[in-house]
């Protein structure tokens, strides 16, 4: 009803029975059979499966939903909705539809406090301020959106899990999220710390083979059911970046997932333990240490060793979710156990929602890997959903982090994530091109330019993201010790967290083969390790993952590695420039608001994919010491670097790591009256574009002026909110000064004001001729 209403302006009636008219018939199969003897469906439906058909009944045309039970009726009515959104015929339906996966999960990371971990569309929809929020009428609304999409359970906080969580005022608040995900067929789970009856249950203990915490459990779990009959589980972080686990007593994650899946066991409930555990003080010096290995060296010898209500859920990378990783080989090595495998919607090294990246593209690739395990093909999607190895549960899980922002990931275009994540759980043949389609048409419209545009931005995104901040599997070279965000190709290199690239000034990439490597390789099938662990055939797109190479190594294009790593930031910065040129031409195809968003956003991309491509060449050009074929890296004529400009007030710092600023340095202002940094233009008299280079950072608002022959071209106030409370690759932003009529000799200055900590910093201005 409300979505004819809201799509059509029409109020549809309802009724009990069947009306003397054409109608919509919505219903189990059993009660459609009741009024509609005689009524048989061709294809079995399974449990959660829907048919949508025309029949006539009682001589009326009639759309029938029907399944077998309510949720397959409502998921019915979703895709016929869809249909109608999109401007699909709906007169003459014959569709069955079933879902992939039993289990399609999403998983948010809030914390209690209102705050989302790795989260970038605003606060929590749960939570504020230690507790489950008054106002439930977001979760409500989340809910339906899930549903929408296919959606079957929603662990609802931060696998960092706060003990608190499981004491006794907790649970009917979370019985009230509960209530309002039942609805539209959601159940939850909540995320668990494994030194819970220690923390909070007041035992001397948490050692899962000891009898009190058993019982602990037991009695915590019987509760949560009493309050919330339909509770799916725990989600369990153990062992894993700091958080107590099993391996404090000696035990194994199977000690510790079997005894709450035992207590969860006479309720339906499940356990989902992440197989993300790893060594985050590794010995990087020794050069056959891989935190890759880690989660198939601690799970793949307890495989058939977990009861049947336990889940591990692994990332579809040994790593964490990398801009590119292989896909993980404990999949294959988990045949007696259920599996599900964790993908990641938020876009934590993926560009934070700031950068358009559209991951069903990744996913899609990662789905359809055939892991080789037998002759018959194993793509991951039937491992993961139970096919391969007969497992009666299994499925995908997205961490998507919705937050309060009214587009729920803040970047509109972000949400094609999300709806791509649910739309592969339940049908991974669908292709990254349908699902883009379907939701752009849903979202803004069915105007062919505007499908076409945005389509073809989203499906290109993925691998331009890849181009400009890891290529050729050298993951995402990003600052891995902080905000996960701008470049920091350093970062990822000589600490215990594991190593990237291991570039020298020989060559880069990570030797993980068998036969010189770390051994990675090894965990693979036996084709697949084939695969890999020779060079010649591994894909380039996966090469610096598995091999070490001099940077002269040529690649199949005939290319060097090194020429490659600068053509391709090269090409990346020049397609998301492109991407606001194409964005442009929907102006006044789509509403102000939106478009006014996305353009600011892709602007925003463009200028940051400059800050990624220079950090990462200048950082290459200078390990490798092999210049750029093309004479780009390490030469900008255009730009005016803020340190040789005539300065008053301001004092010139370096930057650290220094390929994070032009030329290493940038200048900052510590007078609070303001400074300012001026320069004379030397080109040809004419019109001109300047981009004024500056950080943004998170910690004070400082404002900018430039003056050209003192007279007031542009002012701003650097408030943005970027992860970084200092000058770098993360605050780093550009603002673009349009159409200017410069004349040799003409003083260009910019005055900065600082604010707290943010100390007008500036980084080069870049001068461009526009075409007369
Ligand atoms: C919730 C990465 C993220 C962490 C996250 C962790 C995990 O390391 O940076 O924020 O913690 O993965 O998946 O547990």
């Amino acid at each position: 009803m409300r979505g004819v209403r809201g799509m059509l302006g029409r109020t549809l009636r309802a009724e009990k029975e069947l009306p003397q008219e054409n109608a919509m018939v919505l219903g189990t199969l059993a009660s459609i059979r009741s009024v509609v003897p005689g009524f048989h469906v061709d294809s079995p439906l399974g449990e959660e499966g829907f048919w949508l058909t025309t029949e006539q009944v009682h001589g009326f045309h009639c759309l029938i939903v029907t399944a077998k039970a309510d949720r397959g009726v409502l998921y019915g009515v979703f895709a016929l909705l869809s249909r109608m959104a999109r401007n699909e015929e709906v007169v003459a339906l014959n569709e069955v539809q079933q879902p992939y996966a039993p289990l399609r999960w999403v998983n948010q990371w809030d914390n209690l406090d209102g705050g989302i971990e790795r989260g970038y569309g605003g606060r929590s929809i749960f939570f504020e301020d230690g507790r489950v929020r008054t106002d439930l009428t977001l979760v409500r609304e989340y809910a339906r959106l899930l549903a929408s999409i296919g959606i079957n359970g929603c662990a609802i906080n931060n696998v960092n899990a706060n003990p608190r969580l499981l004491q006794e005022d907790f649970l009917p608040q979370f019985a009230r999220i509960a209530d309002a995900f039942r609805e539209w067929g959601i159940r939850i789970a909540i995320a668990i710390d494994l030194s819970s009856p220690k923390v909070i249950g007041g035992l001397d203990t948490f050692d899962p083979l000891d009898p009190r915490p058993i019982e602990w459990w037991r009695e915590k779990v019987d509760a949560i059911y009493r309050r919330i009959p339909d509770f799916g589980g725990f989600v369990v972080k153990a062992d894993s970046e700091g958080r107590p686990g099993p391996s404090i007593y000696g035990r194994t994650p199977v000690d510790a997932a079997n005894v709450i899946a035992s207590a969860l066991k006479p309720h339906g409930g499940i356990v989902f333990y992440r197989a993300f555990v790893y060594d985050h003080h590794l010995n990087w010096q020794d050069s056959k240490s891989d935190r890759a290995k880690a989660a198939y060296d601690t799970f793949h010898p307890l495989d058939g060793k977990f009861d049947d209500n336990v889940i591990i859920q692994t990332k579809h990378g040994p790593i964490d979710f990398q801009v590119r990783e292989p896909v993980s080989p404990l999949f294959g090595g988990l045949q007696h156990t259920n599996v599900s495998i964790e993908l990641q919607i938020t876009q934590e090294y993926t560009g934070q929602q700031r950068h358009l990246c559209f991951l069903p593209s990744m996913w899609k690739e990662v789905l359809d890997f055939d892991l080789q395990l037998n002759r018959n093909g194993t793509p991951v999607k039937d491992v993961v959903s139970g096919k391969t190895f007969r497992r009666s549960i299994g499925g995908l899980v997205g961490v998507a982090n919705v937050g309060t922002d009214a587009s729920w990931l803040s970047h509109p275009l972000a949400m094609a994530n999300l709806y791509g994540f649910g739309r592969l759980a339940w049908n991974p043949d669908l292709s990254p091109r349908a699902i883009a389609e379907e939701w752009t048409r849903l979202t803004f419209g069915s105007d062919p330019a505007v499908v076409n545009t945005i389509c073809e931005m989203q499906v290109n995104s993925w691998r331009v993201y890849e181009s400009y901040t890891g290529p050729l599997g050298a993951q995402t070279l990003t600052d891995i010790l902080g905000s996960h965000y701008g470049p920091g190709v350093e970062s990822s290199e000589r600490n215990g967290w594991g190593q990237w690239h291991r570039a020298d000034h020989e060559g880069v990439g990570i030797d993980r083969t068998v036969a010189t490597g770390t051994g990675y390789v090894g965990q693979y099938s036996l084709p697949v390790a084939k695969m890999y662990e020779s060079l010649e055939s591994t894909p380039d797109e996966q090469l610096l993952f598995f091999h070490h190479v001099p940077y002269t190594h040529l690649l199949r294009s005939g290319k060097s590695v090194i020429q490659y790593i600068y053509d391709s930031h090269y090409e990346g910065a020049e397609h998301a420039a492109g991407n606001v040129l194409q964005w442009k031409l929907l102006r006044g195809r789509i509403d102000e608001p939106r478009y006014s968003d996305v353009l600011a956003r892709l602007e925003y991309q463009a200028g940051h994919s400059i800050v990624w491509r220079d950090a990462v060449c200048n950082w290459f050009l200078r390990a490798s010491g092999i210049p750029d074929e093309k004479h780009r890296v390490g030469n900008y004529p255009d730009r005016i670097e803020a340190e040789a400009m005539q300065l008053a007030g301001y004092s010139i710092v370096n930057v650290v790591p220094r390929e994070n600023a032009s030329g290493g340095k940038a200048i900052e202002c510590l007078q609070p009256r303001g400074c300012k940094a001026s320069f004379q233009f030397t080109r040809d008299a004419g019109w001109y574009e300047i981009d004024v280079v500056y950080f943004d950072q998170s910690n004070g608002d400082s404002s900018f002026r430039v003056l050209v022959c003192n007279q007031l071209v542009d002012e701003w106030v650097a408030n943005d909110t970027l992860p970084a409370t200092k000058i770098g690759g993360d605050s780093s932003m550009r603002r673009r000064i349009r159409g200017l009529a410069l004349r040799p000799g003409d003083e260009i200055r910019i005055v900065g004001t600082p604010d707290m900590e943010e100390h007008a910093p500036l980084d080069y201005v870049e001068i461009h001729g526009l075409q007369k």
